[in-house]
C-alpha cells in the first residue's frame, strides 16, 4: 500500500555554493527539485510510504534524478524514461529568483494515459500542485485525470496550489485553472501571498470563499500562522520562530508534515503543528529535503 502518491515534475538543479549571483558564481552543486518529490522525500523520511511519479529524459540527468528521489526512500517504480525528450533544467540566481529550462521537458509531455501504471486500489492518498497545471495541457488533463481516477477508487486527492508567476504568461488563465483544479480536492494548500496574487483576496476569510466547499483548505500565512478551514471547524496555529537559512521548499515540507500527520489520524491541531515542525526543519537547511541516511541497511530503523 501507498499512503501517498505524488505527482509531477522534477528537474535537475543547479545552485551556486554560495548565495552569489549566477552572472559571477564560479562553484555550483547540482541537486533535483521539484515540490512534488520534495513532498514525497519528506514524508518518506517521516516513515511514510511514498511514490513519486513523473517522466525523465533518457539522459544522466533523468538517472541521477531517478537515483537520488530513490535514495530517500521514496518509490519511483513506473516512472517513464522518455527518450524523445529531456529532463528539465533549473537554476537559481540568488536575490534574482529562478531560471526554468523546462519548456518540451519529458514531463511536459504526460498526459492522463501515462497514469495507466497505477493501481489506485492500493493508494491512500495523491498529491497534485498547481505546477503541473502550468506546463502544458496534456500536463492540465493529467491533473484533472489524476483527480478523476482518484475520486472513483475513494482516493483523497491533496492539492498545493504552488503559484509559479514564471510559468503563467497569462494571470487569468493562471487564476481560474488554479481555482478549478482545488476546488475539486479534498485537502488544499495556498499561501496568503499567492492567492492575494491569483484572485485578489486579502485575508484567510477571503480565501474560504473563493473555495467555499473544500473539506480541508489550509492557508498559509508565510512566518506567522497557518489556518486549517475544516469540516466543522477553523483552527489556527502560529508558525516556529526560527532563523531562516534557505526558505525553498519549505512549504513542500509543511504540505508533507500536514498529510503525513492527517494520515495518521491527527487532529487539525496537530496537522497543523506537524506542518509548522516539517517546515522549520526544512528553513534550517540549505537542501530542500532531509539527508538520506547513507546506509540502506539501516534505513526503516528507528
Ligand atoms: O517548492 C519548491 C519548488 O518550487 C522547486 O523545487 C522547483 O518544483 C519546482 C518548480 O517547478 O518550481
Amino acid at each position: 500500500a501507498i499512503d501517498v502518491l505524488s505527482i509531477g515534475e522534477t528537474m535537475a538543479l543547479v545552485v551556486p555554493a554560495r548565495a552569489e549571483p549566477l552572472e559571477s558564481a564560479d562553484d555550483f552543486r547540482l541537486e533535483a527539485g521539484g515540490a512534488e518529490s520534495n513532498l514525497a522525500c519528506h514524508l518518506a523520511a517521516a516513515g511514510l510510504s511514498a511514490r513519486w511519479f513523473s517522466a525523465l529524459g533518457d539522459d544522466p540527468l533523468g538517472h541521477r534524478i531517478r537515483r537520488r528521489i530513490e535514495s530517500h526512500g521514496v518509490s519511483t517504480d513506473g516512472v517513464v524514461i522518455d527518450d524523445g525528450a529531456p529532463t528539465g533544467v533549473y537554476i537559481k540566481d540568488p536575490g534574482h529568483g529562478v531560471h526554468y529550462y523546462r519548456a518540451g521537458s519529458a514531463a511536459s509531455r504526460l498526459s492522463p494515459a501515462a497514469l495507466d501504471v497505477v493501481d489506485w486500489s492500493t493508494v491512500d492518498t495523491v498529491h497534485l500542485t498547481g505546477i503541473t497545471l502550468a506546463l502544458s495541457p496534456s500536463c492540465r488533463d493529467l491533473v484533472h485525470g489524476a483527480i478523476d481516477a482518484a475520486r472513483s477508487h475513494d482516493v483523497r486527492v491533496s492539492f498545493d496550489v504552488n503559484h509559479r508567476p514564471a510559468l503563467w504568461p497569462d494571470a487569468e488563465a493562471a487564476a481560474r485553472t488554479i481555482a478549478d483544479a482545488a476546488a475539486r480536492a479534498d485537502a488544499v494548500f495556498v499561501g496568503r501571498d499567492e492567492a492575494e496574487r491569483l484572485w485578489g483576496t486579502s485575508t484567510a476569510a477571503d480565501i474560504r470563499s473563493h473555495l467555499p466547499h473544500v473539506p480541508h483548505l489550509v492557508v498559509k500565512d508565510a512566518d506567522v500562522e497557518a489556518t486549517e478551514f475544516g469540516p466543522v471547524d477553523v483552527v489556527t496555529v502560529p508558525a516556529h520562530r526560527v532563523e531562516v537559512v534557505e526558505a525553498v521548499g519549505a512549504g513542500d515540507a509543511f504540505a508533507a508534515g500536514w498529510l503525513g500527520e492527517l494520515i495518521r489520524g491527527g487532529d487539525a491541531r496537530r496537522r497543523l503543528e506537524n506542518g509548522h515542525a516539517t517546515a522549520a526543519r526544512a528553513l534550517a537547511a540549505t537542501s530542500d529535503v532531509p539527508q538520506p541516511d547513507p546506509s540502506p541497511s539501516s534505513r526503516g530503523r528507528a
